[in-house]
């Protein structure tokens, strides 16, 4: 065996362990759960994930729409089909409404 061959089989190992660990970090149910905006409404109102799951709103309405939960996330406008994903890391209930329409309200909550 090489000098050569040593040192790329040591660096695949420590690829190896870094994406072990980068897997290890994220639980291994993470899931993608959908919220759609139709009608000035966000369906459903509520949703409960977990740490390191996703959410993603999509606007079927034909005027635009945000998701706004202060200090945590923000989306731009959304025109008609646009989407907005958020990855919740941290447990805890995120109250959330439409900036435009500040009466849009949801809530995900984070377990
Ligand atoms: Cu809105």
């Amino acid at each position: 065996m090489t000098l050569g061959t040593l040192h790329s089989l040591g660096l695949r190992m420590v690829m190896a362990a870094a994406i072990s660990l980068q897997l290890g970090a994220l639980p291994a149910h993470a899931q993608e759960l959908t919220v759609t905006i139709d009608n000035f409404t966000f369906t459903p109102q509520e949703v409960k994930v977990k740490v390191g799951d996703t959410v993603t709103w999509t606007n079927h309405d034909d005027i635009p729409h945000t998701v706004v939960s202060a200090g945590k996330f923000r989306s731009k406008p959304m025109d008609t089909d646009n989407t907005f994903s958020f990855t919740f890391i941290s447990a805890g209930d995120y109250k959330y409404f439409c900036s435009l329409h500040p009466h849009m309200s949801g809530m995900i909550k984070v377990e």
